[in-house]
């Protein structure tokens, strides 16, 4: 029996969308994407490989859970195995620690997670690029949770060359709120929402056409530490992926009317002379991008449309880090 250690790992929020696939199996991205780490959201994951189990298992806050959630976790634990030379079955305790269960546990921590914890528990000592590219075969945005701070998946041509980077370490006035809609709609996974707009969105040549210029404006605007132009760009960004699910087939969207509310929210606040611009994924949820120092006030704001709960303050957070204290 190999008993790992308790792995941790946070989730990142995109600036710069992942939309899309060349290489399903492989994960390899249509292109480069860049995000934010953040402190409230984490998994923490422990591996033990026992050669007494018949299938590996996953237990997700207590709770063992189906072969359909085990699917991205034995991709990840497939290629340790391999890499290490064994054959046992593994047991995957992971606990996601998320301020409300409200759709916000994230394959992004989850699998970057697990790419620590299961590389720990077979012995293997894996570089933080090799970490990334373990945990991008389980899930793409988890590649960018290695790291701490703003990161950008290069997407590379193949299995080896595409992996994410540390670009800043975030140590400036930044920060999100989120802004969580209850909302009853059966999703569409990103993995399969990029798949169809892939196929069948005339859009989305569109969008892979400004993904360069978004990407370039954005580092400089990180680099120069200016929040209206990170949340500027990454806005746009955020508008133009959504843009490309209306022109699929069958087409889709993962905007609620609490979204449009949100963004409308969002749109006041700019006239109230705030530098806060909104972001979302596949999901209704909204997630605001402002100055931390001013996460308090915007709140405050939102509460005359929202409630308590569903406002979470984030800012940047840790990369991918061994807990000795495990605090469940
Ligand atoms: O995070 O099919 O990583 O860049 O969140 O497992 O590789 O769950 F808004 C969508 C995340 C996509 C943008 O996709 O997909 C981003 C998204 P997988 P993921």
């Amino acid at each position: 029996m190999m008993k790992g250690e308790w792995v941790r790992a946070h989730t990142n929020i995109a600036l710069i969308k992942y939309w899309g696939k060349e290489n399903e199996e492989l994960i390899i991205p249509m292109n480069n994407s860049l995000s934010l780490t953040l402190d409230a959201f984490y998994t923490e994951t422990r591996v033990i490989f026992d050669e007494n189990l018949k299938v590996d298992e996953l237990y997700l806050d207590n709770t063992i859970q189906d072969l359909a959630a085990l699917e991205k976790v034995k991709t990840v634990l497939n290629i340790v195995r391999e890499k290490a030379g064994i054959t046992a079955k593994a047991r995957v305790e992971s606990y996601n620690h998320v301020p409300t269960a409200a759709g916000l546990a994230s394959s992004a921590s989850g699998l970057a997670a697990l790419a620590g914890a299961a590389s720990l528990a077979a012995g293997l000592d894996l570089s933080e690029k090799e970490l990334s590219k373990l945990a991008r075969r389980g899930s793409g945005s988890a590649s960018r949770s290695i790291y701490g701070g703003f990161a950008e998946w290069q997407k590379g041509t193949d299995d080896d060359t595409s992996y994410a980077i540390p670009i800043d370490d975030a140590n400036w006035d930044i920060g999100m709120l989120f802004i969580v809609v209850n909302d009853k709609k059966k999703d569409v996974s990103s993995r399969e929402g990029m798949r169809r707009t892939v196929k069948t969105s005339p859009f989305y040549q569109g969008w892979l056409d400004t993904l360069d210029a978004d990407l370039s404006a954005i580092k400089e605007a990180i680099d120069q530490q200016n929040i209206h132009e990170v949340g500027a760009i990454a806005e746009r960004n955020a508008l133009k992926m959504h843009a490309t699910t209306l022109g699929a087939n069958p087409p889709f969207t993962y905007w609620s009317p609490d979204s449009l509310r949100a963004m409308e929210s969002v749109r006041d606040l700019r006239e109230q002379g705030y530098s806060v611009h909104f972001t979302m994924d596949a999901g209704p949820n909204v997630k605001l991008i402002c100055k931390q120092s001013q996460l308090a006030e915007i709140k405050a704001y939102l509460l005359r449309d929202f409630s308590e709960s569903q406002l979470i303050e984030a800012r940047p957070g840790p990369g991918l880090h061994v807990v000795s204290e495990f605090s469940k």
